[in-house]
């Protein structure tokens, strides 16, 4: 057949090869979950009834102007499509507009950018290169439709669309409404579609603030003074055991909880770790979790210091940074501690620079106070050895006592080492990232021993407590196949949450009480735990979170997607589970979840509302004081 016999017009073909196109590669190369057939039917049917609304306008244009916009729109869609992939692989999510603007992160991940690409991402741009073609023929693929013709045909985009949007809401009833999953979403209405949501949330989100008033504080304010009740507990264990030390508090990049007593060919991962947990002087919360979303570690960082939750689209960080807030380094400053934060990266990456001076922090090393030469870095820049070896003089300069952040880096994806500073064997997997993530986390395991010698050495330790916490995940559910080979178990919906327990200790010399606990808590109430320890009461303190040492916790830890662990059960993807045998429970017994799933969305939504409305800025934190 000769192309010119081709007769059928370009947006049609356009239409069915972007579109079928952009089906296969949300069912290959992106990893979404799959669970009935009708799921696979709408992931089918989305992009072709996407492909028409984007095509179809086209009948409206004079033929030149139709080959032109068909070539630049199937480009552009696909370059959305390309784009989002990359970030999915490395995030397991797909990007947002507040994301988008986080312009100096992504330039620092293009360190990371030629691991996440593949060579089969040309399929993604070979229909690109066709329709490109075939617009420059001069055989005309154009169509010149009457004007009831383009109606007709602008019909069936309506029609197409809302096919696809009763079919998503019988599939996922309320889709829209609680869109705290970004994959549910994508899967449902598809990539574009999905951007259009975005747009639309990220207009409504921006109008929140100018439309705020005081009344909807109170009600937040009532909620928490009943479901949050125990801040700072004189009765409860601990309490002021810190009181007039200093406080260092080291972020530890990307560790997970699995890292602890595990094993690479015999070697242990974590010698050091493995023995602090062991050590009288250390408290240490084995069921503790992260709770970050697309901000990372500057999410881990905002919920550590507000005891808020992070957002659900982007960064806190980025999109809410001139907020009013009510932080823990104010809390100190007023106390009289010197506070904060060493990182050895530029200042203004997760827009810290601008954050930290409006929460508070005295000071920030970040990489100008460093040297960093070729030799003592790799990566994403300075190695956490050289890191803590040079921060300590800035922190004997501190006044005391002080209160210190320190956030680690080399444990950072890709995890890439130099072989000579690794002393521990990759993991041999078909993943990539998780074979040597071992040798990075023994690395920062390293780093934290001679840490712990230097605060000896130079005197601070005996006055000090040390607080260590993993930010985030490190591995990704992307990886699971290999996460799975490496657990000797497959890792479903209840492992994947579980996985996503962190490292959290409390280190207090001469303290000789110490222990493992088992209580289900979170980086939401590290805040209320820290001020407890110090002896500080924030009697009227707005926060989520509680103090992991009260007997009357409210018993939950809530993630940003919806799920959430209590001390029986697990929550996840909309099954419940028996926390102890990580069996979902019956249609029955799943009843209990419910309630407690009431209460995670109230949570998030008052959070959300807080942070959107910039709602502190009507709220008096020292009215206890004033009485
Ligand atoms: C960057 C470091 C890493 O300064 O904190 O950020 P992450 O990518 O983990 O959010
Ligand atoms: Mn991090």
């Amino acid at each position: 057949m000769q192309l010119k016999n081709i007769r059928m017009p370009l947006f049609v073909i356009a239409t069915f090869l972007f579109g079928l196109k952009t089906y296969v590669v949300y069912r290959f190369m992106f990893d979404l979950s799959i669970e009935n057939p009708m799921q696979e039917f709408i992931l089918f049917f989305n992009p072709i009834a996407s492909a028409y609304l984007i095509f179809a306008i086209s009948v409206w244009l004079k033929p030149r102007k139709q080959m032109k916009y068909l070539r630049w729109t199937i480009l552009i869609g696909s370059l959305i499509l390309f784009v989002n992939l990359i970030f999915y692989r490395n995030f397991t999510d797909f990007i947002t507009i507040p994301v988008l603007f986080q312009g100096n992160n992504a330039a620092d991940l293009t360190g990371s950018f030629l691991t996440l690409l593949h060579w089969e991402d040309i399929f993604i741009f070979l229909d690109v290169a066709l329709v490109w073609y075939l617009s420059k023929q001069k055989f005309n693929l154009s169509i010149n439709l009457p004007k009831r013709g383009k109606i007709a045909a602008t019909a069936v985009t309506f029609l197409l669309l809302s096919g696809n949007v009763v079919l998503a809401e019988i599939e996922r009833p309320m889709l829209f409404v609680r869109a705290f999953d970004r994959e549910y979403l994508v899967k449902n209405i598809g990539i574009y579609n999905y951007h259009l949501y975005d747009a639309t949330m990220q207009t409504k989100t921006k109008a929140q603030r100018v439309f705020a008033d005081g009344s909807e504080i109170s009600e937040i304010e009532s909620y928490l003074k009943e479901n949050s009740p125990d801040k700072a507990d004189k009765s409860a264990e601990l309490y002021g055991v810190a009181e007039d030390k200093n406080v260092i508090f080291v972020s530890v990049e990307s560790f997970q909880d699995f890292l602890l007593d595990s094993e690479v060919n015999g070697t242990e991962t974590t010698p050091f770790l493995n023995d602090l947990k062991n050590s009288k002087d250390t408290i240490t919360f084995e069921n503790f979790y992260h709770q970050t979303a697309q901000g990372k570690t500057s999410d881990s960082e905002f919920i550590v210091e507000n005891s808020l939750y992070p957002l659900g689209r982007g960064a806190v960080y980025f999109t809410n940074a001139g907020n009013e807030y009510h932080a823990l380094p104010e809390i100190l400053n007023k106390e009289g501690y010197e506070t904060s934060v060493f990182h050895a990266n530029n200042g203004s990456f997760w827009n810290r620079d601008v954050m930290y001076d409006n929460i508070g922090y005295d000071d920030f090393y970040d990489e100008k106070s460093f040297q960093i030469t070729p030799e003592n870095s790799f990566g994403w820049g300075l190695e956490d050895k050289a890191f803590f070896e040079q921060s300590i003089k800035y922190l004997q300069s501190q006044e005391k006592p002080f209160y210190s952040k320190f956030i680690t880096l080399t444990h950072h994806f890709p995890f890439e080492l130099p072989e000579e500073k690794a002393n521990i064997d990759k993991y041999d997997s078909n993943s990539n990232t998780l074979n040597s993530y071992f040798q990075t986390a023994r690395y920062t395991d390293e780093a934290l021993e001679r840490f712990f010698q230097q605060l000896k050495d130079s005197g601070l330790y005996e006055d000090s407590i040390i607080v260590l916490m993993g930010d985030h995940y490190g591995i990704s559910d992307f990886h699971n196949k290999a996460m799975g080979q490496f657990l000797g178990e497959e890792v479903d919906p209840f492992l994947q949450v579980q996985l996503q327990r962190v490292p959290f200790m409390i280190h207090i010399p001469g303290y000789e009480d110490g222990g493992v606990k088992k209580e289900v808590v979170g980086q939401i109430d590290v805040k209320p735990t820290l001020l407890h320890l110090l002896g500080i009461k924030a009697d009227d303190d707005l926060t989520f979170g509680d103090n992991m040492f009260s007997e009357q916790r409210k018993g939950f830890i809530a993630l940003r997607d919806g799920s959430f662990i209590s001390e029986d059960y697990l929550y996840t993807h909309e099954v419940c589970y028996d926390r102890s045998t990580g069996e979902p429970l019956s249609e029955e017994a799943s009843k209990a979840c419910l309630p407690i799933k009431e209460r995670v969305d109230q949570e998030l939504n008052y959070s959300d509302n807080i942070i959107y409305g910039d709602l502190f800025r009507f709220y008096d934190f020292d009215k206890e004081n004033e009485k």
